[in-house]
């Protein structure tokens, strides 16, 4: 008996906590403007991750450099200043104050492209 009352408890707490995952908020509601780790862009082997990240206007959004080879961040349409080469663990910001999509891509591997779209 006790078992299955934990059981039911865990299912309750694991449901409770899908429904508070923040990807079931509403894009578009009204929230503070925390960013946090939301806005992050990990560079590792050779790609973006995520190749498309979505924020509100106004967020930071940090590419940090997971590789052990340099990267760079460079706005395809120099939308935002581009970042220095980032050597490994390093990191570049830059803080969205309009709403759009920006292309960018590395400029020492063109192929590495991604997209951040602010809305
Ligand atoms: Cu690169």
């Amino acid at each position: 008996m006790r078992q299955i009352g934990f059981s039911l408890t865990a299912v309750t707490a694991f449901m409770l906590a899908l429904w508070l995952v923040p990807s079931h908020v509403t894009p578009g509601a009204s929230q503070p403007n925390d960013t946090g780790n939301k806005s992050q862009v990990n560079i590792d082997n050779f790609s973006f991750t995520p190749a498309t990240l979505t924020v509100p206007v106004g967020a930071k959004v940090t590419w940090t450099n997971k590789d052990d080879v340099p990267h760079t961040v460079v706005s395809t349409t120099n939308a935002f200043p581009h970042s220095p080469t980032l050597d490994t663990d390093e990191s570049f910001s830059y803080a969205f104050a309009k709403a759009g999509t920006y292309e960018y891509h590395c400029s020492v591997h063109p192929k590495m492209v991604g997209r951040v779209v602010v809305q």
